[in-house]
């Protein structure tokens, strides 16, 4: 992957499977690349990852020939900055709810005169290759910034925020969305409220002429969100694959 493919290949309608690390574990995106996931996220919302295993996640991720992309913490401007300069080609930025937070979100993830994203692009020219004025030519066109829609709130204003034409794609939180369309009754993205909130979102993202990415937490799920036109799409964390891939190990050495 060459710095701009990522968003290049999204816009064109690829499906991407996206590596997952919720680990502070720089290994394991190499682990995910070498096994053929040609965009791996580094998720600093809801695992253990400060910005030093962030930037090493995504030097070495980019080594071993994927894109990196990060998951921020919650409205955190610094860590969007930090995650573009260690050379993400996307940020993901969790619980977009409202036309102003998706422009909080656009204002530091791009640079003048889009938004107000702080030059610093060290560790992205050194890991791409690139220069710096090649970066602040091409930075903005080749950055992706990607909102999640997650709450029942988001799904309301989800055309005022697909019409920010700087929001470049969708990310969908299954969980936090099931949480919130019950009322914090079910936590199963599997259920039928969350599944036909996410057939309207990828509906809404295919109209508005983007790309919409999603998490699924089972093999089924990922199936029938590839069905409904996303197309980053998570197959289950590093931990969860460890966990299955353990569970198999396990099952036919003990023949169970
Ligand atoms: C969710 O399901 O809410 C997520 O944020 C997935 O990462
Ligand atoms: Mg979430």
């Amino acid at each position: 992957m060459t710095f701009g493919d990522l968003r290049r290949r999204l816009e064109a309608g690829e499906v991407m499977p996206l590596g997952w690390v919720s680990s502070p574990e720089p290994i394991n995106g190499v682990v995910l690349a070498k096994a053929g996931f040609e965009v791996v996220c580094a998720d600093m919302q809801h695992a253990p990852i400060g910005s030093e295993t962030m930037a090493e996640i995504c030097s070495s991720v980019i080594a071993a020939g994927a894109a990196a992309i990060v998951r921020p913490p919650l409205f955190n401007a610094g860590a969007i900055g930090s995650a573009l300069d260690a050379g993400a080609e996307a940020v993901i930025a969790p619980m977009i709810n409202t036309a102003e937070d998706a422009e909080w979100f656009v204002k530091w993830s791009k640079f003048p005169p889009v938004g107000e994203r702080s030059w610093g692009p060290a560790g992205v020219v050194r890991n791409h290759g690139l220069t710096l004025p090649d970066y602040l030519e091409i930075g903005n066109r080749s950055v992706s910034s990607i909102a999640m829609i997650e709450t029942r709130e988001a799904m309301g204003n989800m055309t005022a925020i697909l019409g920010n034409p700087h929001i470049d794609g969708i990310f969908v939180g299954p969980n936090d969305l099931c949480v919130s369309l019950t009322g914090g009754e079910a936590v199963d993205p599997g259920t039928q409220i969350a599944m036909d909130a996410a057939t309207e979102i990828a509906k809404a993202v295919r109209d508005a002429g983007k790309f919409a990415g999603i998490f699924a937490v089972r093999e089924e799920l990922a199936l029938a969100y590839k069905e409904m036109g996303y197309q980053l799409i998570v197959p289950g964390n590093d931990i969860m694959l460890l966990d299955r891939g353990a569970k198999a190990a396990l099952s036919s050495l003990k023949g169970g």
